[in-house]
């Protein structure tokens, strides 16, 4: 048996969705142990696994857990579960439930929008489940949550909302990228990444959620965090001996801090990827690799570049890529 934990991680799911499908759609019903905690067994996990995959190919969560139901159930000639297993445990709400199409972007943006400009949290939250269960973590991220942050940051900076809730929304969403995070630990195996921020850079956003979608390309990643002295990604780097860094410049007041970093560890490790995403990357050195916006093509794209790297030493025939990439502006 597993615990909600155990289960979402095998599934490669965070445990917030995992509650979110079981609640909405029904696709398993876990037993529970003296104390409450949810347990889950073998069919469990391939019920979710194939929910999973089937919502990764961008069946929507409602399509994919019918699916998934009817299909096992054909495997094992069990009919008698269907009708109860897809009865949400509460009602759905407005925006999602089985049967109903998939919120819209721009609905999610809107509703996450009003939750935080009203300062309430625990519709914040629901917004944010719901978010989190159209598709597939990168797809999500990428045409969901970060416009919708941007959203928030458009009706923060001309005064529409406050700073509380900006601060509110902005934490809710770390907080969740958080628990992907985690929920992926297990998938990075490969080449080791530092992820993290120059000195007085605290746009983390955008760059937590490539942490996320790095892992899950299999990259052993590791977050720093916002404002990282130089002299600390110099020890980290010279600590944990990873394949590369990543880095974001956000705003152009990030550029100068961003290239001390760069200069302070390509000076001891020349070999060492250096990549950088965020709004302002063109900004960046010269030949730093540059990872473009979306945060699911990044994280293949650096996954590509590290393939056949050993720990920051090129590999053959990679060496004029190596270089190119490299090399301080
Ligand atoms: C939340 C927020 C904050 C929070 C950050 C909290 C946190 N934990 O990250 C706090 C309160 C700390 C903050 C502070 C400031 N902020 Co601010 N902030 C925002 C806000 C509202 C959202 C930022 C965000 O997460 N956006 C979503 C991101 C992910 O979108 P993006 O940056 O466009 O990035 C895209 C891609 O590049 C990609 N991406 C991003 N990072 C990465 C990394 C990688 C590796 C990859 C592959 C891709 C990628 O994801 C996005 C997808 O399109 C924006 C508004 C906005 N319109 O974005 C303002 C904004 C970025 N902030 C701004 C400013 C001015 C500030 C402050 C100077 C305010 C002040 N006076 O103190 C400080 C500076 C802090 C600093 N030194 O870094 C300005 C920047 C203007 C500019 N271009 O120069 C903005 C645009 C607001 C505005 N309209 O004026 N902020």
């Amino acid at each position: 048996m597993f615990t909600i934990k155990r289960a979402a991680e095998q599934v490669g799911i965070s445990a917030s969705t995992l509650r979110s499908w079981e609640r909405r759609y029904g696709i398993v019903t876990p037993s529970r142990t003296e104390g409450g905690y949810r347990l889950y067994d073998e069919a469990d996990l391939r019920a979710l696994s194939l929910m999973a995959r089937l919502v990764e190919d961008g069946w929507t969560p409602s399509t994919a857990a019918t699916e998934a139901i009817g299909r096992l159930e054909t495997v094992s000639g069990d009919t008698t579960a269907s009708d109860a297993r897809l009865a949400p445990a509460v009602p759905a709400s407005p925006t999602t439930g089985p049967g109903l199409p998939s919120p819209s972007a721009d609905t999610l943006a809107a509703a996450m929008l009003a939750a935080a400009a009203a300062l309430d949290a625990a519709a914040l939250s629901v917004v944010l489940d719901e978010m989190f269960t159209v598709g597939s973590f990168e797809s999500v991220v990428d045409h969901h949550l970060l416009p919708a942050m941007h959203a928030l940051g458009q009706a923060w900076a001309s005064g529409r909302v406050s700073v509380a809730a900006e601060h509110l929304g902005s934490h809710a969403v770390m907080r969740r990228l958080g628990a992907s995070f985690e929920a992926a630990a297990s998938f990075g195996n490969g080449p080791r990444v530092l992820v993290g921020l120059a000195p007085g850079c605290r746009h983390e956003v955008g760059l937590f959620a490539f942490a996320v979608a790095a892992r899950r390309r299999g990259i052993a990643t590791d977050y720093l965090g916002a404002d990282l002295p130089v002299a600390d990604w110099v020890d980290a780097v010279a600590t944990r001996d990873p394949a590369a860094i990543v880095l974001a410049v956000s705003m152009a007041a990030d550029l100068e801090a961003t290239q001390q970093v760069v200069t302070a560890v390509h000076d001891r490790h020349p070999h060492l990827v250096i990549a950088v995403g965020g709004h302002e990357q063109d900004l960046a050195p010269r030949d730093v690799e540059r990872l473009g916006h979306g945060i699911g093509t990044a994280a293949a794209a650096l996954a590509q570049t590290l393939t056949g790297h050993d720990a920051g030493r090129p590999a053959e025939g990679a060496a004029g890529r190596a270089t190119r990439t490299h090399r301080r502006a």
